[in-house]
């Protein structure tokens, strides 16, 4: 425990840190100019309902090496003690929720206050601290980074968000990886967004916590309270609060010290001892005293969390009140609500701030600045090393594959991560994998078997010690590479946000590569989003997709998928056909997630390649004929810009196939069938739609700002192309993804892919039912680019 000097101190704090927060936000929407007419918002109430729990944290109990995901709407008091702490602005804190100003949601990338974990969808930072501490385990059980001491990961968490399926999925993984220094603290205000929250929710936390393996400590009275407790009749009240339902008491927070005694006297207030509890009281000291819970009661937090001596996962369940120490706290409505401008001022006048002093650090404190800032200046977790760096691992420009004359792409990377699994390299030892129990399904066993699955404590595979034939080996050691997942997709895409967030993190590189079928991104789709936003760096390489797993069933299709490739911020998207292409595109990629330079782009492509990224890789696991040929410098590099011609159009071109991935056979065959009749037909190869398009809209725009030479990789691929030629886009996937190809250069466009999803069959029928065969392709171009009749162009059949 702190001495009483101490904790004057982090009293003295406390208040400012809620009175900075107050004032960040009123800054924001009542002293700022708003030009557009839009509320600029803020959580006052969510934000006041953590001041206590944060300040016991930040100032008195954190240490250098712990990490914190901090719940988004306590954002402004976070901000607020970072700026006591000197690593805010004053700048920042009047720009809060403004251009480049504090943010809204604490951001890793976009705060300048060094923020542990990105969060704004809620639950999802929550589950990336226990990932974390999975990860910090993976690192050190490698012998990394043992020169440092161990941190703990945790998160401050709104009762409401629990209500986030994800939370629970991470909890059953913890529990089956041994999970280790992970703390929850739930801020139990029992109010969400709309409302008041169910009743007793705690017990059923309480419980699910223990059955996972976690201590739970309850937090619920603060030492005004369990002293008055001790009192004659003392017990009469303790009942009294435990009983009293969630709404009555959030209402009677509101309506203050007259309606308690009001209420307390009605309910309990003729039975002696427990009357003069009441009535000892004025209206203000009783007031105080019914809102004296834990999470408000700064010796109780520093205790309970200073107690915690070992490494188990902890989670505290805190009672608090929405709006703590602020005029709408209690109410339902308060989530959104701002204080008035005269509340505002009520508050300005009992914190002891003088106008034009509002930003000032000890302003209205009692004690002596120096003091004060003295005690700020030891604060341990100012010490920490905010964001660590660690040195980039060589990449070959190629990876080592034998590629076979037929093999799928999904093959390729099997072989690919099996050639690299023999290695000894630095490169090798930093790879990392992960899936969620479709490992040995997206062709990762033979690396698996290679390296080894990971965990903290050896087990040995029971079939291989009964020497039961088979194909993989599932042992389990601390030096293992494979991360085993169960089945939640968000899980996968958590881990990989901590994983690649490693080098920042544990100071530790880490070149993660998850694996899942191509559909269930969308299942982890929010947690892939995050992890980008917060610039976690991974490979995600998702087979089967499209209809080109046919058999595997129609449930299992994706169209959407190469959409996100193109979208989603963070992540560079590549669709290779071929394995060559793949063991360069692998190859770039590992090079790519260990980025960070500037912003700048490269005049070659007008990508930001120096800054990285996130790769996600959309495989195929139908097997095609491979070309035969040298990898030159030239080509590797389109390969990596995105297209490159496989047929080079000629003069009189009247028509280019261009497509993406697995439908390559038929796109070749449909440029030999078209042969005779259309001439010097072009045949796109595109690797990335993605960077295709990127590259092209950010030439673009360098171009309007007056570069006037910009041009982009597609831009100079179609610079040959007759502008009356006609443009046949093919992918196994939804057509948009390549339909843009006709704005670059103004050529007319035929788009073909896949719209509607769900049909069972092979290749072939799915292929010609979809329209998106040879044939399929031909008719399009007959269309596209009329001439004579294409002769090889049978009916369509779209049965
Ligand atoms: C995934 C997601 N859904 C919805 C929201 C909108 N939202 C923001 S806060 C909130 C409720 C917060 O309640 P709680 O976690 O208890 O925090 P409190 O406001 O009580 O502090 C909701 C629904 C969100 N931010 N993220
Ligand atoms: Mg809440």
């Amino acid at each position: 425990m702190p001495d009483d000097s101490r904790l004057a101190i982090l009293t003295e704090l406390e208040k400012k840190v809620l009175w900075l927060a107050a004032w960040t936000i009123h800054h924001a929407n009542h002293v700022r100019e708003s030009t557009d007419g839009l509320k600029v918002g803020g959580h006052q109430a969510s934000s006041a309902s953590l001041a206590t729990i944060m300040t016991a944290l930040y100032f008195q109990v954190l240490r250098p090496e712990d990490r914190v995901a901090v719940k988004p709407h306590a954002s402004p008091i976070y901000h607020a003690i970072q700026y006591l702490l000197g690593a805010q602005t004053r700048d920042k804190l009047e720009a809060f929720r403004g251009y480049k100003g504090a943010q809204s949601y604490p951001s890793r990338t976009k705060d300048a206050d060094g923020v542990d974990f990105s969060t704004g969808s809620v639950g999802l930072g929550v589950a990336q601290t226990l990932f974390s501490s999975l990860v910090q385990d993976y690192v050190r059980a490698h012998g990394w980074g043992l020169d440092r001491p161990e941190g703990r990961m945790i998160a401050l968490v709104g009762d409401a968000e629990l209500d986030e399926g994800n939370i629970f999925e991470a909890i059953l993984e913890g529990w089956k990886q041994g999970l280790r220094n992970c703390w929850w603290i739930i801020d139990y205000n029992r109010q969400s967004l709309d409302a008041v929250i169910r009743e007793g929710l705690w017990a059923r936390y309480e419980a699910l916590f223990r059955d996972f393996g976690w201590d739970v400590v309850i937090l619920k009275y603060g030492s005004l309270l369990e002293t008055a407790f001790r009192e004659p009749g003392g017990e009469h009240l303790r009942r009294w609060i435990d009983e009293c339902p969630n709404q009555l008491y959030s209402a009677l927070v509101f309506q203050g010290g007259a309606a308690w005694r009001r209420r307390l006297n009605d309910d309990i207030g003729d039975q002696g001892d427990v009357t003069r509890l009441i009535e000892a009281r004025s209206d203000a000291e009783l007031a105080r005293l019914m809102t004296n819970l834990a999470g408000h009661d700064l010796p109780a937090l520093i205790e309970a969390f200073g107690k915690v001596d070992h490494d188990r996962p902890t989670c505290f369940i805190c009672y608090t009140i929405k709006g703590y120490g602020l005029p709408f706290a209690g109410h339902k409505d308060n989530h959104a609500g701002l204080m008035t401008p005269s509340q505002m001022e009520t508050l300005r006048i009992a914190s002891g701030v003088r106008p034009g002093h509002e930003w000032d650090k000890f302003e209205g404190l009692t004690l002596p600045a120096d003091r004060l800032q003295g005690f700020l200046d030891h604060v341990p977790f100012r010490a920490r090393a905010r964001s660590r760096r660690a040195a980039s691992l060589p990449v070959p420009a190629e990876l080592a594959v034998s590629i076979q004359p037929v093999m799928s792409t999904q093959a390729g990377f099997g072989a690919i991560l099996n050639e690299l699994g023999k290695e000894t390299s630095p490169l090798a030892a930093r790879v990392v994998t992960a899936s969620p129990d479709v490992t040995v399904s997206t062709n990762l066993g033979a690396w698996v078997n290679r390296r080894g699955l990971f965990a903290r404590e050896a087990l040995a595979d029971t079939f291989k010690s009964e020497r039961i034939p088979s194909t993989f080996t599932w042992e389990f050691s601390p030096k293992g590479q494979h991360i085993e997942l169960g089945i939640a997709e968000m899980n996968l895409f958590t881990l990989l946000s901590a994983l690649g967030l490693s080098h920042a993190i544990n100071g530790e590189r880490l070149l993660p590569i998850g694996t899942l079928y191509d559909p269930f991104i969308a299942r982890g789709l929010d947690a892939l989003n995050y992890a980008c936003y917060q610039d976690a760096r991974f490979i995600l390489v998702a087979t089967p997709s499209g209809i080109s797993l046919a058999p595997e069933g129609g449930a299992h299709q994706s169209i959407g998928t190469p959409l996100i490739g193109l979208a989603q911020d963070g992540l560079a998207a590549f669709e290779p056909a071929f394995v060559d292409e793949l063991s360069v595109i692998l190859a770039f990629a590992l090079a790519y997630i260990q980025k960070d330079g500037d912003g700048d782009a490269s005049e070659r492509n007008w990508l930001r390649d120096e800054t990285g990224g996130s790769i996600y890789l959309r495989l195929s696991t139908r097997p095609i004929d491979q070309i035969k040929r040298p990898m030159s410098a030239d080509l590797r590099q389109a390969i990596i810009d995105g297209a490159y011609w496989l047929r080079k159009p000629g003069p009189n071109c009247q028509v280019v196939v261009a497509y993406t991935g697995a439908v390559a056979p038929e796109a070749i065959q449909a440029v030999g069938l078209m042969a005779e009749d259309r001439r010097d037909v072009g045949l796109l190869a595109v690797t990335s739609a993605d960077r295709l398009n990127a590259g092209w809209t950010a030439a673009s725009r360098a171009r309007e700002r007056g570069l006037v030479h910009a041009s982009a990789h597609i831009e100079r691929l179609l610079v040959d192309v007759p502008s009356h030629c006609g443009i046949v886009s093919v992918l196994d996937g939804h057509p948009a993804t390549l339909a843009w190809l006709g704005a670059v250069r103004g050529h007319r466009v035929r788009p073909l892919g896949v719209e509607h999803f769900g049909q069972t069959g092979e290749i072939r029928d799915l292929y010609r039912h979809y329209g998106i065969d040879a044939n399929a392709i031909v008719a399009a171009a007959q269309s596209i680019a009329p001439g004579r009749p294409i002769r090889h162009l049978r009916a369509v059949d779209l049965g």
